[in-house]
């Protein structure tokens, strides 16, 4: 039987190979695996324990919300509080950031972004849901922390990761120094490495996109499609960012959000979803950029909940997407 690498063990042994060996970083990366496997628990019983359906409420941006949502964010957020290394966080389901209760005599020196449940509009037809999060230092600890402290590049993000909450339950993340997939063992309880040093195909059979907004899109994007068509390429959309990137970096592809007339900016969130899902993407070998051709990772977002285009997959065909826009776009670049 093949030595298993628990997720707890894999981050002890990896906590010199980032700059804060204090093991402060390992802690809040292990209370978010403790919040993944509660999650997971709930996430995998939600059609019987009739916390499905639409909470009634709406979240901070206007979506409808799920009680799972609720649940996962709550849970979150008081994990992330036990280490008593994260000062706040920003969350889907919150307008305003959450300051987090300090610990003892801690001095806080994180700030971590999330969406506690992407995709939750599937829940209730036993889709695959997620969580994203991206870990950013306490760029001044002697300063108050507010909105302007999340306000940071995608490059200063210092760890990013996901949960797949699929037909198994995944939690793959990365540090800066490759990215790594761990799959939960119900029988032991614990996530277990299972997918070392993932890296992305050059390019793909797949390219995921709303085909249901082809006629709303710019010229670019319709070009980009038609081309994916001709390839013989399979479209692939589950309408679960988590899972349709999560595919593209095992099987090599493309996922495209772009501007749309509901979303002219895009739909997306760049802060608590393009930044921590292109940090995974890139340490796997891929790219990820937005329509303007800019790389999500040094985007400076203007606020915490501010949308994003995105392209993001393997690398060849993130380079086609790019050549689309330049010859075809409309738009000032
Ligand atoms: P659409 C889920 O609501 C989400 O935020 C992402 O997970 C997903 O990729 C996208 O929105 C789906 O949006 O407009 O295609 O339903």
């Amino acid at each position: 039987m093949s030595k298993i690498t628990t997720l707890d063990e894999f981050i002890l042994h990896n906590e010199n190979l980032h700059e804060d060996s204090s093991g402060k970083l390992s802690a809040l990366l292990r209370d978010i695996g403790v919040a993944a496997k509660i999650v997971n628990r709930e996430v995998n019983k939600a059609g019987l324990v009739n916390i499905l359906g639409i909470a009634g409420s709406e979240n901070s941006t206007g979506d409808m919300v799920q009680k799972l949502d609720i649940f996962a964010n709550e849970k979150m957020i008081a994990l992330l509080s036990n280490s008593g290394e994260c000062a706040a966080i920003v969350s889907e389901e919150n307008e305003k950031i959450i300051h987090l209760p300090k610990v003892k005599e801690k001095t806080p020196g994180y700030l971590v972004a999330m969406d506690p449940l992407d995709g939750s509009s599937n829940i209730d037809v036993n889709v695959s849901v997620g969580t994203i999060f991206g870990i950013y230092k306490v760029q001044d600890i002697n300063e108050p922390i507010d909105e302007k402290s999340f306000l940071q590049k995608g490059v200063e993000v210092v760890a990013a990761g996901y949960v797949l909450y699929g037909t198994s339950t995944m939690l793959v993340y990365t540090t800066g120094n490759g990215v790594n997939g761990f799959t939960l063992d119900p029988s032991i309880g614990e996530f277990c490495l299972s997918h070392e040093n993932i890296r992305i195909p050059d390019r793909g059979n797949y390219y995921s996109v709303n085909q249901g907004y082809y006629l709303k899109f710019d010229v670019e994007m319709r070009r980009y499609i038609d081309y994916c068509s001709d390839l013989n390429l399979r479209l692939r959309y589950i309408g679960s960012m988590v899972s349709d990137v999560h595919r593209m970096l095992f099987q090599g592809g493309i996922f495209l959000y772009p501007n749309t007339r509901k979303y002219p900016q895009g739909k997306l969130r760049l802060l608590y979803e393009c930044v921590p899902m292109s940090f995974v993407v890139e340490q796997a070998g891929g790219h990820a950029i937005n329509t303007r051709l800019e790389r999500i990772m040094e985007v400076t977002p203007r606020s915490i909940h501010q949308r994003s285009t995105i392209v993001i997959g393997s690398p060849a065909m993130v380079n086609e997407m790019k050549d689309f826009i330049r010859k075809y776009t409309l738009h000032e670049i």
